[in-house]
């Protein structure tokens, strides 16, 4: 359903490569010696005065961040996660899914797994309390999955870069000018993403896409159409694994706590190369809890550093020009609904804290019969999606997601994005000050209902049942949780129509939170592309 930039592959292979030359490249950019996203010596103090501050690290501030850099502005980006640039005792920096520890969640004495039960048992294991790489962040009826470090989501996600089809764009996002994406910052964003393609004849060879061509091949036989998908992991690293000639990290069940190698992540792009212009600083594990206008002009940004163990070590307010919200949809709507409730930013918009989606998420597995095996070696990065989103009656692109546990399950698993229309809102509760979130579970009947069209003809005609104990004790549908947050600060809404906060000059909306609940792929190529166009503009008018 997704609309083909130009195939494009990289031969770039290593950490290092990845995070200068590359990163140069891609940008087109004539970039000096690289400096680290995260220089050291530069995170901020108490009564600084900075241009532009950035609150978040992820696609909407990395973009920010390299192109104010460019034109010439000093900028800051404040980052609650770690840096994840030195390696643990293990000497790796990131630890993969098989054997999770303190580095794979955020503040948690548990795993807090997607798939949380084996067997109907829960699957769950202790782990220290670490300012890990993974968040999941319980609401009262949803948990959401993020990123937490410099890079956000792009630490943890599994690279799928996905345009949505110009079509739904057009629906979802009616006020931008479909041409100017499609046509300038979609490329754009591919382009500094390091968006490759798999070689097909490789993937039908590939021991470690065994999963993925069996789940392709019952889907077409069931008549629904398959498609490839394009990724930033280099799939020229992947083949070198298969091959046992370098280290092994999407072949070695690494992905959703963090990928030691092969994923172009924003720290080796967008933010290396607003680090190589010499403009960008970046403090790490300092989580913003306050922002508001200062009495001298601007805005008085307040912060609590943390250690690794969560606990706060020094709270600082800086003054900052202009200040770039780029925490997620979550992060974003949450420090907004509460600055307008106290009163720090009342005059904000009554659309601020509305129409929050989960991108019409909902995850399915099934089982196969003992002669159609999934393999033991999986690949962690998706490379193939079931596209049944022209069906009117309930549109739906699944994603073949791996399950790289490094034995047979004979397991096919699938994370379904769905046109689900319901939404919610965040509200602030006065007696906590904590931000909530209205969404329910039963509100993802629509998700399942068009997953359900799916799988049900897809069993049918295989003969097969789907699996009732990996998301609960007898639990088909993984329903409670989503990877895809989305709204809350919905552009032309909440914002204008390139993510200004109307009567706030100088505060600035650059995430997720602008698109309004559902893109129907993938969202983080959408995320970047709408940061390219909004940027370009505001530097232009604003800045300039
Ligand atoms: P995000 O990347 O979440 O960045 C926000 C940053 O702000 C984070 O680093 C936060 O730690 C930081 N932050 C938040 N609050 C504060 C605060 N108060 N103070 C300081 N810092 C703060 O936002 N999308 C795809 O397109 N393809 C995929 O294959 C894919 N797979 C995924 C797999 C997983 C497991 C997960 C969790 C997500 C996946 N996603 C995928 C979603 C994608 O990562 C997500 O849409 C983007 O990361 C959102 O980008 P934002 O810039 O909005």
């Amino acid at each position: 359903m997704y609309h083909h930039p130009a195939p494009r592959s990289r031969a770039v292979s290593r950490r290092n490569l990845l995070k200068g030359s590359a990163a140069a490249a891609v940008l087109g950019a004539s970039l000096g010696p690289l400096a680290r996203a995260s220089a050291a010596g530069a995170t901020l103090v108490d009564g600084d005065h900075v241009n532009a501050l950035v609150i978040g690290s992820g696609y909407g501030g990395a973009v920010t961040a390299l192109r104010l850099t460019q034109a010439g502005i000093t900028t800051n980006v404040v980052e609650m996660g770690m840096a994840w640039n030195t390696p643990g005792p293990d000497g790796k920096i990131f630890c993969n899914m098989l054997r999770p520890d303190q580095r794979s969640y955020w503040l948690r004495t548990s795993t807090d797994q997607p798939l949380g039960y084996f067997l109907g048992i829960p699957a769950n294991k202790a782990i220290g309390k670490y300012t890990g790489v993974l968040d999941s962040e319980r609401f009262s009826g949803v948990r959401v999955y993020q990123g937490r470090g410099v890079g956000g989501g792009s630490l943890v996600n599994g690279g799928m870069a996905v345009q949505p089809l110009r079509s739904y764009f057009e629906e979802v996002l009616p006020s931008v000018d479909p041409k100017a994406m499609y046509d300038t910052y979609f490329p754009r964003a591919n382009a500094a993403l390091g968006v490759n393609y798999i070689d097909p004849a490789w993937f039908e060879a590939a021991e470690c896409y065994r999963y993925a061509r069996l789940s392709r091949n019952q889907a077409n036989a069931s008549g629904y159409r398959t498609t490839f998908v394009p990724n930033v992991y280099d799939f020229t690293y992947m083949a070198r694994e298969q091959a046992d000639t370098v280290p092994r990290s999407a072949l070695a069940s690494e992905v959703i706590y963090g990928n030691n190698h092969g994923k172009r992540t924003l720290d080796k792009t967008y933010l290396a190369a607003a680090a190589a212009t010499g403009r960008l600083s970046v403090t790490s594990q300092h989580v913003v809890t306050a922002v508001k206008p200062a009495p001298a002009g601007g805005y008085a940004v307040t912060m609590t550093q943390i250690g690794t163990g969560g606990d706060p070590v020094a709270r600082k307010t800086v003054r900052a020009d202009r200040v770039f919200f780029a925490a997620g949809s979550i992060g974003t709507s949450k420090l907004l609904v509460a600055m307008k409730a106290a009163g720090a930013l009342s005059g904000l918009p009554d659309a601020v804290g509305q129409g929050w989606g989960n991108n019409g998420n909902v995850m399915v597995a099934r089982a196969n019969h003992i002669w159609d095996t999934t393999g033991a070696l999986q690949a962690s990065m998706p490379a193939m999606g079931i596209d049944n989103w022209s069906d009117a009656a309930g549109p739906v692109f699944a994603e073949i997601a791996p399950f790289p546990t490094g034995v047979e399950l004979w397991v096919s698993l699938y994370l379904a994005i769905t046109r689900n229309p319901q939404r919610a809102r965040f509200v602030f509760d006065t007696g906590t000050g904590a931000v909530d979130l209205t969404w329910q579970t039963a509100q993802n009947q629509p998700a399942i209902d068009a997953a359900k069209r799916v799988f049900d003809r897809l069993n049918a005609t295989q003969f097969t049942v789907y699996r009732r104990d990996l998301f609960g004790p007898n639990k088909i549908w993984g329903d409670d949780f989503t990877y895809h947050p989305l709204g809350g600060c919905i552009l032309n809404q909440a914002t204008d129509n390139w993510g200004r906060l109307p009567g706030f000059p100088g505060l600035y909306v650059v995430d997720g939170s602008l698109l309004p609940g559902n893109i129907g792929v993938n969202p983080f190529v959408t995320i970047t592309a709408l940061a390219e166009r909004n940027i370009e503009k505001i530097i232009t008018t604003d800045l300039s």
